[in-house]
This record gives structure tokens, C-alpha cells and sequence, in this order.
């Protein structure tokens, strides 16, 4: 298991940086140009915001980038994925395209959901991406019903759950994970721990110092992942999903990872310190790691690492142009769509 536990010792060494991949060249270039795409497009997100370009909630993914680009790559299309609120990299990792999830954030008719899911809600069930989900730990009782369809109709599919680690601390948590322990559903429950709630650090709110351990009250399997390392991410959860095709048995996954920004953008932030912030943005960050990686296997040079960030650059503010004019859904279809008698 890895040292670096974020809720027993926030000053714990980094672990090593994994410089070399047996993942061939083509892949890890997609990697950094995923990681690019993601940061880049939420940099947009949270402008746009600014600017009022959209009101409500808004909880940007910018620092934990390696574990949606490493966990996608090791996924199929036909697999499930599942999240939280914090999302919009998760949808475009899953196919959706960059200018429908900010045109569903802008409350834009070519948004993914024509605008009525907004920030917190993106769903698409073409891309099985099955939401975005703004109540903590809602989405895990519902990842084992899809779980468990896909173990009754003996597919091969399955089914990725992301949480936050406040989530961790939810009833629903607990009851779904007794279920498709008990049950043997094929779900791979991800907890995205970046060490706090909406404020609150984790070691104020749990027991345990790895909350993978909580896996052990269901006899389920488990283990944790650097999960700001997109390569030692893509290539433990490659052998975990290689694994529950076959035995069909559900797994808890605990990623060790950081968020740059507040916990959604009107967060001060006065409960971490500056120089944390700043020690991962400089010594942890998955683009620079990764960048490193490219470089020292020789598949890539600093001048075109420039020039695919400029890429996604270009990516995010076609994005915003495509939302910009996108219209509004009409209001003949305000009522369409919702769960009204
Ligand atoms: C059931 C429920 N309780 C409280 C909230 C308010 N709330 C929104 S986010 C959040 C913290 C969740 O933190 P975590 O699970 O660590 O996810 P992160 O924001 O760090 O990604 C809380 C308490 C909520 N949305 N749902
Ligand atoms: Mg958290």
C-alpha cells in the first residue's frame, strides 16, 4: 500500500515517479493530451463562470486529471461509469464532446441533457455515462443496480463508480457496498480521495487512516493508487478490470489525489494552507509527472508538450464559442424531460 496517506500524514513523502510504462507510446501521448484537454477546458468552465456566463454550483476537477484520463484508457465504451458532482472531465473522458458538456452548463439547448442537467447532472445514457449526481454517495446504490442488471443479462461490461472520500462516510456508502459485495456485482467503486469534504479535512471525519480499509467490513477486495500518476493509475486499474470481468466481483479503489481549486468556485479556502496547495502543484502535479515520463522515454520533446497544451487550449475556447451560440431550449419544452406528472 502506498506511504503517502493523505489522512495520516499530510507531509508524507510523494511516492516515486513512475518514468517508464510498458503502455505503448500512442497511449501515453493520448494520456497527456486528455490531461491537457481536461485542465484546460475547466480553466475555461471556471472563467465563463466568472464572467456569468452560468450561475449555480460549479465544482471544477482541476488536479485530478491523472485519475479520469488513467481510468478511461482503461475502460471499454460499453463500461458504466458513474460520479459525483464533480464531473465535467468525467463526461468528456467518456466520449461526450467538450462543446455539449459546457453548452449543458451554459443551460444551452446543445447541451448533453439540452441544458435542463446542468453542472451537476450531465448524463448521457449513449455514452453509458449515467451522471453526475449532486447528492453525496446517491450515485453508489445506483452503480450496483446497474451492476447487477449486467450480472443478470451475463455481460461482460462493467461498471465504474466515482466518489468523493466524504462519501465514504454516507449510509448509502455502506449499504451498497454490503450488496455488491454479498451479491458479487461487478462495480468498481473509486474513491477520489483529495483529503477534504466541502472544508473539512478527512482525518476530522474518519477513523481510519487509508479509507480503502473500509473494504475489509465486506470481505471485498481492494487497494490504492497514486492517482496523481495517470501511467501507475492506467496500469493498476488495466489489471483490476481484467480481473472483474472474470470473477465479477466488485472492488474498492482508493486514489490519492489533490484539488487545486476551492470546493466549488465560492470556496475561500481558508482550511489548507497556501504552501500545501503549492507543494503539489509543484513537486505532484499529473501533467508535469507524466510530461517528465514522455520525455525521459524519448517519445516526446518539451517543444511539442507546448504545442499539445496550446492544442487544448484551442479545444476549450471552441467549446465556449460552441456554447456561446448554442440557443436556449425553448420554452415550449420546459417541461419535457423532468420527472413531472
Ligand atoms: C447527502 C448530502 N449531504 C451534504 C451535501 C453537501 N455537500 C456537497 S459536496 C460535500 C462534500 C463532499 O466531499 P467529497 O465527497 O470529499 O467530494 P469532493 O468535493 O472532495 O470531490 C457536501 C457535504 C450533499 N450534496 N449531499
Ligand atoms: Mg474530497
Amino acid at each position: 500500500m502506498l506511504s503517502n496517506a493523505p489522512n495520516s500524514d499530510p507531509k508524507a513523502k510523494a511516492p516515486t515517479l513512475i518514468l517508464k510504462s510498458d503502455a505503448d507510446k500512442s497511449l501515453q501521448l493520448d494520456l497527456y493530451r486528455k490531461m491537457c484537454l481536461f485542465r484546460r477546458f475547466e480553466e475555461k468552465v471556471g472563467l465563463a463562470y466568472t464572467k456569468r456566463k452560468f450561475s449555480g454550483f460549479c465544482h471544477l476537477h482541476i488536479g485530478q486529471e491523472a485519475l479520469c484520463a488513467g481510468v478511461q484508457a482503461a475502460i471499454k465504451d460499453t463500461d458504466y461509469i458513474f460520479s459525483g458532482y464533480r464531473s465535467h472531465t468525467q463526461a468528456i473522458a467518456k466520449g461526450i464532446k467538450p462543446g455539449q458538456v459546457m453548452a449543458e452548463l451554459f443551460g444551452k439547448a446543445d447541451g448533453i441533457c439540452r441544458g435542463k442537467g446542468g453542472s451537476m447532472h450531465m448524463f448521457s445514457a449513449e455514452h453509458r455515462f449515467m451522471g453526475g449526481h449532486g447528492i453525496v454517495g446517491g450515485q453508489l446504490p445506483l452503480a450496483a443496480g446497474v451492476g447487477f442488471a449486467i450480472r443478470y443479462e451475463e455481460k461482460d461490461d462493467i461498471v465504474v463508480c466515482y466518489m468523493g472520500d466524504a462519501a465514504t462516510n454516507q449510509g448509502a456508502f455502506h449499504e451498497a457496498l454490503n450488496m455488491a459485495a454479498t451479491w458479487d456485482i461487478p462495480v468498481l467503486y473509486i474513491i477520489e480521495n483529495n483529503r477534504y469534504g466541502m472544508g473539512t479535512d478527512i482525518r476530522r471525519t474518519s477513523s481510519i487512516d487509508h479509507l480503502w480499509k473500509r473494504a475489509l467490513s465486506y470481505d471485498m477486495d481492494y487497494s490504492d493508487v497514486d492517482g496523481m500518476n495517470v501511467l501507475a493509475t492506467y496500469e493498476h486499474v488495466t489489471k483490476l478490470v481484467n480481473k472483474m470481468r472474470d470473477d465479477k466481483k466488485p472492488h474498492l479503489m482508493e486514489a490519492l489525489t489533490y484539488r487545486y481549486r476551492g470546493h466549488s468556485v465560492s470556496d475561500p479556502g481558508t482550511y489548507r494552507t497556501k504552501s500545501e496547495v503549492e507543494e503539489y502543484q509543484k513537486n505532484r502535479d499529473p501533467i508535469m509527472q507524466h510530461g517528465k515520463a514522455l520525455v525521459s522515454q524519448g517519445y516526446a520533446t518539451e517543444a511539442e508538450l507546448k504545442a499539445w497544451d496550446k492544442s487544448a487550449k484551442e479545444a476549450a475556447k471552441e467549446a465556449e464559442k460552441f456554447a456561446d451560440e448554442s440557443p436556449f431550449p425553448p420554452i415550449s419544452e420546459a417541461l419535457d424531460h423532468n420527472l413531472v406528472p
